[in-house]
């Protein structure tokens, strides 16, 4: 499928060279690799540069609150599950203010994926301190350097049970896509953090290129859990691929379909109550 399918009338307004323009090239990339079509896509975003992302690609999506994209990709995927449900947002959105949703939509193995676009700031409201931001670093609300250390997204992920954790940078669009086509295809809830530069307050794209290397050319294994949380701590050099990936799980909404009408026997997962299947007929009817 041709890219262009997926071109927005609304120009993209970031700075010129702000690395969310690579990020979304990668997912239009993405979708029409997958040959998804672009009325079987929902992209729900939050508040920030990076939400803004829903109105410069040609799917069904929703702007919606600071930190909420998640609540409104699990409703639009519940709803309807033959739909592709992104959730697009800032590393301030999802690593800050909603970052409860991002914990337990993983714990649940949502079939959504969260596509970050980190750039260790917030970058709407010009230049304020972001769970992100690294130790040291001067912003608007820290002038003599930060005194706390960043919160490590994929290392919390990987300890409360996601089943695909990988990280990407927008300013590698091939590789970024390809991660991107396997948390779509992936059975379940995947975050892809994306370094993406915001070149008007934190420029890293420098550090990035010295710092990065991929997980690939060190034959990384994806199913050792252990070797991504190591993978994962690394500060000395930026790791970029699929960290952790699990298929053995079923989705939520794989397990809801299936216990609908009936007791579906999964090995090591309770069947569900006959007041937890009312709740599931009548979502689904
Ligand atoms: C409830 C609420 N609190 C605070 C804000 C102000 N606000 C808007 S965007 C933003 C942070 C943006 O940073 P990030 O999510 O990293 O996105 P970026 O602009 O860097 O892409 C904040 C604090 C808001 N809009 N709503
Ligand atoms: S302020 Fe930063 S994040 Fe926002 S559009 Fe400009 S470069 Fe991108
Ligand atoms: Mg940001």
């Amino acid at each position: 499928m041709n890219t262009k399918l997926f071109e927005s009338d609304t120009r993209a307004d970031w700075c010129p060279g702000c690395g969310d323009f690579g990020a979304l090239s990668a997912v239009k990339n993405a979708l029409a690799s997958l040959d998804i079509e672009p009325h079987n896509v929902v992209i729900s975003s939050g508040i920030g540069c990076s939400s803004n992302f829903p109105g410069y690609i040609r799917t069904y999506g929703h702007h919606g609150l600071h930190g909420r994209p998640l609540p409104v990709a699990v409703g639009s995927k519940m709803a309807n599950p033959n739909l592709t449900v992104l959730a697009v947002a800032g590393d301030g959105d999802e690593y800050g203010i909603g970052f409860n949703h991002v914990v337990h939509t993983a714990r649940r193995n949502h079939d959504v994926k969260l596509l970050v676009l980190n750039n260790e700031i917030y970058g709407l409201t010009t230049g304020q301190l972001s769970p992100t931001s690294t130790y040291g670093q001067r912003t608007k609300t820290t002038p003599y350097g930060s005194s706390i250390y960043p919160l490590n997204p994929l290392s919390t992920l990987l300890g409360i049970g996601a089943t695909f954790v990988a990280r990407g940078f927008s300013g590698k669009v091939k590789e970024l896509s390809e991660i991107i086509q396997a948390a779509i295809k992936h059975r379940g809830f995947a975050l892809v953090d994306i370094l993406s530069p915001c070149v008007t307050w934190h420029d890293i794209y420098d550090q990035v290129r010295s710092k990065m290397y991929t997980l690939e050319s060190v034959g990384h294994d994806s199913s050792d859990l252990h070797a991504a949380l190591d993978r994962s701590k690394e500060t000395d050099r930026i790791p970029l691929g699929i960290f952790y990936q699990n298929e053995d799980n079923p989705s939520f909404d794989e397990l809801l379909r299936k216990g609908v009408g009936k007791q579906y026997p999964v090995d090591g997962i309770r069947h569900m109550t006959a007041e937890e299947q009312k709740v599931a007929l009548s979502i689904f009817s």
